[in-house]
């Protein structure tokens, strides 16, 4: 971040670290220097908070499980509590130092409140995030104690950004899963503020290595001693901090495997081990530790001679210059990460072969497998072929070599870190734009004067109304909503009307709709949510796509039958293109928990089809996307051309579809609370009936009012 920061200017506002009970001159004229030469900021935290926050909670809670290492959680509320705390004196730095305008751009894992706890002082601030790490499936990431607070704090962000569009995905999945969040596939809709995600994977500044390769002493003079020292060997090298992600007994392991399936390899290659230590109060950590330290002994211990140690194992940091004539110098680059957002020493090591000459072998779990696809990919639990994969690339023929690498050379160096943060910010200060545009448009009341006075207008009219919920309660089963004769006269007078379309589209059943509606003359009905329709004149149901398939209901029934098993009173309703599992009569807490995780069952099975499960009131409907009354909607206009008022009112989700593709200048009405699209809102069924009448009795046909 430091050359992004010093080229676009900002403040970088982070902990400086355990301040060890010490807290010195010194340190505090460290701060201060930094404060004023690169515009860091310190926020102090006290020393039992900041063990909670970051060894505890940060690192063996979220860090394992967010790398799918769920064995690895240790929880403990008190960390919590910590890690909590950590947020918020995080957010008052912020609030402390925050200006009008300002982007907020908060970094990873150790912050996930924080977008939240900001949005709470800040309203109108523009907050993105950026995750450093992978976002865990969504069978893992429910283990983890608080992910409620978690997704919550941080959907308080404008933009929230990912790695990759896999963990993009996944958050998704997670959000549907722990919270019953439905998503699009780049936006989580919050009522009247919509939250952006986006995959933009990082990048690395390439002169802060190039710099060195072309032009430092140290650095030249640290490669021309190790090529001589290395002369006639070939290199292999791995940087790693020494973490469990990153899969360091596993590439040990694989080296040993190297020389026993290709003896004629040994004393001939050498690995150079770099793994940095971190976190090391933790005691997976010093497991580690222990793990590679018997690992490396036993390595050169049985394969060593004296004239050749296989493997050169650092565990400590080295400069930046030694680390570049390490990447000038060494044959093969080894990333053998189980686990990894990005994984930016894959990237150093490409930016340093300007000239072609090395080979990349890279973990499929790393982040960076997404954009590399020139590198050798190796899984590296596999230790047989990744051993087979790394003596490929040693014994890879030149041209083969060059044309890989140039390819990984010219993105890394195009797709740099510049980029990666110009496109952040855009992204962020897009987000807050859009958001000002949503805020413009949020719902009115809708006042029966305006609306009487431009239904008068109008020559031509067409009139959209959803049934239950919309001009009637839910009642616990469908089959009971029986439309009461003060509705039927409704619908009636308002179809009369020659100056009138009008439609009633439901999600129910044609066979439903035709016995309770059939008789309302020049009404039109649109049934299971438009996938069949029925105009005034036909005296048949005609399908909305005419060769719709019905012959996947036979591999989903069986799952909804077993959701009915597992939930007493809820049931399931068959219709001619959909099936609907219904839930109102279960348990609600339980009712909704196991809705979440049908939708999420079905949107991984159903994900290459054309059929999607939705959330509706208390159900899961499972239908094709075409069938949605957006789409109806389009059916009817071509009925109606060009009418000078057009009303559409629903209260439910799958009337979102209708109020999106809407005219702007239509009169779209929400019935009841919650986000929605719509122009205006009214509280319930009730008051709508009675802006209907109003209409009606506006009309010239004779309609006496009833409630
Ligand atoms: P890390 O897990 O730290 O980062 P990585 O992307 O490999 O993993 O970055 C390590 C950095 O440390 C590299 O820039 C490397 O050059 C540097 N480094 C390694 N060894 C060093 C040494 N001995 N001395 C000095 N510097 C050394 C997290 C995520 C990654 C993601 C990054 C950035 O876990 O997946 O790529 O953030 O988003």
């Amino acid at each position: 971040m430091n050359p992004l920061l010093s080229k676009t200017g900002g403040e970088w506002i982070g902990w400086a670290g355990d301040s060890g009970g010490e807290d010195s001159q010194t340190r505090q004229a460290i701060l201060s220097a930094w404060a004023k030469s690169d515009h860091c900021f310190a926020v102090d935290l006290p020393k039992e908070v900041a063990a909670g926050f970051y060894e505890g909670y940060a690192n063996q809670t979220l860090w394992p499980v967010f790398h799918n290492f769920a064995s690895h959680l240790k929880f403990d509320p008190k960390h919590w509590e910590s890690y909590v705390e950590a947020n918020r004196l995080f957010c008052e730095a912020v609030v402390n130092s925050y200006r009008p305008n300002d982007l907020i751009w908060v970094h990873d894992y150790h912050l996930m409140l924080l977008p939240q706890m900001l949005r709470e002082r800040l309203r109108d601030a523009a907050i993105g995030f950026f995750l450093h790490i992978p976002f865990p499936s969504s069978e893992i990431f429910p283990v983890l104690p608080r992910r409620e607070e978690l997704l919550e704090g941080l959907l308080g962000s404008d933009l929230i950004a990912f790695q990759t569009h896999a963990h993009l995905q996944q958050f998704r999945a997670a959000l549907l899963r722990v919270l019953g969040m439905e998503t699009r596939i780049a936006e989580v809709a919050l009522g009247s503020r919509p939250v952006h995600l986006e995959a933009l994977p990082i990048g690395i500044a390439p002169e802060e290595y190039t710099s060195l390769l072309n032009s430092d002493a140290t650095t030249a003079k640290q490669y021309a001693d190790w090529a001589r020292r290395y002369r006639g060997r070939k290199v292999l090298l791995a940087v790693d901090r020494l973490d469990y992600t990153k899969g360091v007994p596993e590439r040990l392991r694989a080296y040993a495997h190297l020389f026993r399936c290709a003896p004629e390899l040994r004393e001939r290659v050498v690995l150079i081990q770099i793994a940095v230590p971190t976190r090391e109060g933790i005691d997976t950590y010093q497991e580690l530790r222990t793990e590679v330290n018997r690992l490396v002994g036993e390595i050169n211990g049985q394969l060593g001679t004296p004239e050749w140690i296989p493997l050169v194992y650092i565990n400590r940091s080295i400069e930046r210059s030694e680390l570049v004539a390490l990447y000038k110098l060494a044959d093969v680059a080894w990333v053998g990460s189980l686990r990894d957002g990005m994984n930016l020493v894959a990237k150093e090591y490409v930016a340093c072969k300007p000239d072609g000459n090395g080979v990349l072998v890279l973990s499929e779990f790393a982040g960076a497998a997404a954009e590399m696809g020139e590198a050798l990919l190796i899984n590296p639990y596999d230790e047989e072929r990744t051993a087979a994969t790394v003596n490929r690339a040693l014994a890879m023929d030149d041209q083969e070599r060059t044309l890989r690498m140039t390819a990984l050379h010219h993105r890394v160096v195009r797709n740099d870190v510049f980029r990666w943060g110009k496109g952040f910010l855009a992204s962020l200060e897009d987000a807050v734009s859009n958001r000002g545009r949503y805020i413009d448009t949020q719902p009115k009341k809708l006042r029966p004067a305006e609306i009487r006075k431009a239904y008068r207008r109008a020559a031509r009219r067409l009139l959209v109304l959803d049934y239950d919920g919309t001009l009637v309660p839910f009642t616990k089963r469908p089959q009971q909503a029986v439309p009461p004769q003060a509705v039927l006269d409704l619908l009636a007078a308002l179809a009369s009307d020659p100056k009138n379309r009008v439609a009633l589209i439901s999600g129910r059943s044609s066979e439903n709709l035709g016995r309770w509606f059939g008789k309302v003359p020049k009404l039109f009905l649109v049934a299971e949510h438009g996938s069949e329709i029925k105009t005034q004149s036909a005296s048949r149901w005609e399908p909305l796509r005419p060769q719709a398939q019905t012959d996947w209901k036979p591999s989903v029934m069986p799952i909804l039958e077993h959701f009915v098993d597992r939930t007493p009173g809820s049931f399931i309703e068959e219709k001619k293109y959909a099936l609907v599992w219904h839930y109102r009569m279960a348990d609600p807490e339980f009712g909704e928990w196991l809705a979440n995780e049908l939708v999420s069952m079905l949107e991984a099975m159903l994900a290459e089809t054309e059929l999607r499960a939705f959330r509706g009131e208390k159900i899961v409907e499972v239908k094709p996307v075409w069938a949605n009354k957006g789409e109806a909607l389009e059916r009817l206009l071509r009925d109606v051309p060009a009418p000078e008022f057009i009303f559409a009112a629903g209260d439910a989700r799958t009337d979102e579809d209708l109020f999106e593709r809407a005219p702007s200048d239509a009169w779209t009405v929400h019935v009841g609370p919650g986000p929605t699209r719509a122009s205006y809102v009214v509280t319930d069924f009730q008051v709508l009936r009675g802006v209907l009448e109003l209409l009606a009795a506006t009309g010239g046909v004779r309609y006496d009012m009833t409630v």
